[in-house]
């Protein structure tokens, strides 16, 4: 018999669950905070089996932060083994929808308890802002969990009037069962927020996973790892393989024993994604890729506000954000006067170390993004758009990348085509009517 009860005490209380691992120590304005930089295999926190690490680097001061382990593709197929026995024949397969409920719920309960520490680590991996840390990447990864443990014991299916057969009398039904062993390959933007709106849906299903979080931000996947041993979520359930992509995302995407992947990215690597995924044993896929989405400001607006936003539309996380206005198109009546207001603000945004509560602006995630920002600088120049403001790296240790403007876009130019994941305003006039 299983029951919550039983997971509680057989791995010693949902209070006092500890996993042992070799933390990674450091201190963070005068806070000491502790994390994981080993592989999560089947409850365990382990090596990877050829040794190899990944440098983690914190891009506000571009130090090494750890070296986290590598996984190979043996300990890709060992995680594999240990969400497919999790899954047909673990607690996690035994126990009832609303046990499972309540497993998320201690952990979303937990993740707030420890969110400061969840939010500090973010802001070391990923050099988000500690106060858009708190409330959105983890603020919202949170809610995501209390959301999705809310779904466990309500998903059901339909009985569905069909004709009968005379003289039979059929009874037709669906019902919904999980898939199985679901991989999850995630980017860098918002590790945390991106590991919590896929896993949390797939775990509330009944599924079990595994995720390879970015190699170039993995700290807060391993740490919340660390979390769901605390909240009781039995081995096997959970496993994080940080690695590259082309190995370690590569052994998940052609596992056979994965059913199903889920992966946030770039549109070419989406590409790969669902070619490897047909070509392995046809596993069903899920994938969100890029975007350049407009946001359209007619003369009418309240032109205040129409900088407010625009500003935020862009720059919100150093503009690596999936939602960003990618292009702005400004009526041309109030095109000078918007770029002018946009520019004089612009000039004022706080930009510095993340961890600074009166910093809006942190620094890019990890080097060869900023270099891709040069470069795309570089492209709208020599296309002939024009410079408003930024553009440049600053002269400082970090990251960091002045909020660019660039106006006079045309539609035919890179900028206005490519997406550039950074805080790089695109502006095209138009006339209405
Ligand atoms: P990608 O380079 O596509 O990487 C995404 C993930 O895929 C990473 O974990 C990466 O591993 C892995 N990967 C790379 N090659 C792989 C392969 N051959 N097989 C399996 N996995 C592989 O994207 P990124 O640079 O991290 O993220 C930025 C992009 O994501 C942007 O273009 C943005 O549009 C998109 N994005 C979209 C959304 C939504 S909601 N649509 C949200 C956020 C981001 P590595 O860690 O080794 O690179």
């Amino acid at each position: 018999e299983f029951c919550l009860q039983c997971i509680f005490k057989t791995r010693g209380g949902a209070e006092s669950n500890e996993v042992e691992y070799n933390a990674v120590n450091v201190n963070v304005n005068g806070r000491d905070i502790k994390f994981p930089c080993q592989l999560f295999i089947n409850g365990q926190f382990v090596d990877a089996e050829n040794g190899k690490t990944i440098p983690t680097v914190n891009p506000a001061n571009e130090k090494t932060i750890c070296e986290v382990q590598c996984a190979s593709i043996g300990d890709v197929n060992k995680a594999v083994k240990a969400a497919k026995s999790a899954f047909e024949k673990g607690e996690w397969s035994k126990i009832s929808a609303r046990e499972r409920g309540q497993l998320l719920f201690k952990l979303a309960d937990l993740m707030q308890q420890h969110r400061e520490e969840l939010a500090i680590i973010e802001s070391i991996d990923s050099g988000a802002v500690y106060t858009l840390a708190l409330k959105t990447h983890v603020g919202m990864s949170i809610d995501t969990w209390k959301y999705f443990a809310g779904w466990c014991d309500k998903i059901q299916g339909s009985t569905i009037p069909v004709s009968h057969a005379r003289p039979n009398r059929n009874l037709t039904f669906t019902r919904k069962e999980p898939i199985g062993v679901v991989g999850l390959i995630t980017p860098w933007n918002y590790p945390l927020m991106m590991l919590s709106w896929k896993m949390a849906a797939c775990l509330a299903a009944g599924n079990t996973v595994i995720i390879k979080p970015a190699q170039v931000s993995p700290l807060t996947a391993l740490k919340f790892a660390e979390l769901s041993v605390k909240a009781g979520i039995p081995p096997g359930v959970i496993n994080v393989v940080p690695g590259t992509g082309s190995i370690t995302g590569h052994a998940l995407a052609s596992h056979p024993d994965v059913r199903k992947l889920g992966f946030t990215g770039s549109t070419e690597i989406g590409q790969v994604i669902m070619k490897t995924c047909a070509e392995s044993n046809l596993k069903k896929v899920s994938l969100e890729l890029g975007g350049k989405s407009p946001l359209v400001i007619f003369s009418d607006c309240d032109l205040d506000k129409a900088v407010r936003v625009g500003m935020q539309s862009v720059f919100f996380n150093k503009g690596e954000n999936c939602i960003a206005a990618g292009r702005l198109f400004v009526e041309d009546r109030i095109h000078d006067e918007f770029v002018r207001r946009v520019v004089s603000e612009t000039r004022k945004i706080t930009i510095g170390d993340p961890l600074n509560k009166s910093t809006s602006h942190g620094p890019q995630n990890h080097l060869a993004h900023l270099n891709k920002l040069l470069e795309f600088v570089d492209i709208g120049v020599k296309e002939g758009a024009k410079l408003e403001y930024g553009g440049k790296r600053l002269n400082r240790e970090g990251y960091f990348f002045e909020p660019t403007i660039f106006s006079n876009v045309e539609d035919t130019m890179r900028i206005a085509k490519e997406e550039s994941f950074g805080p790089i305003m695109i502006i095209s006039r138009f006339r209405n009517g």
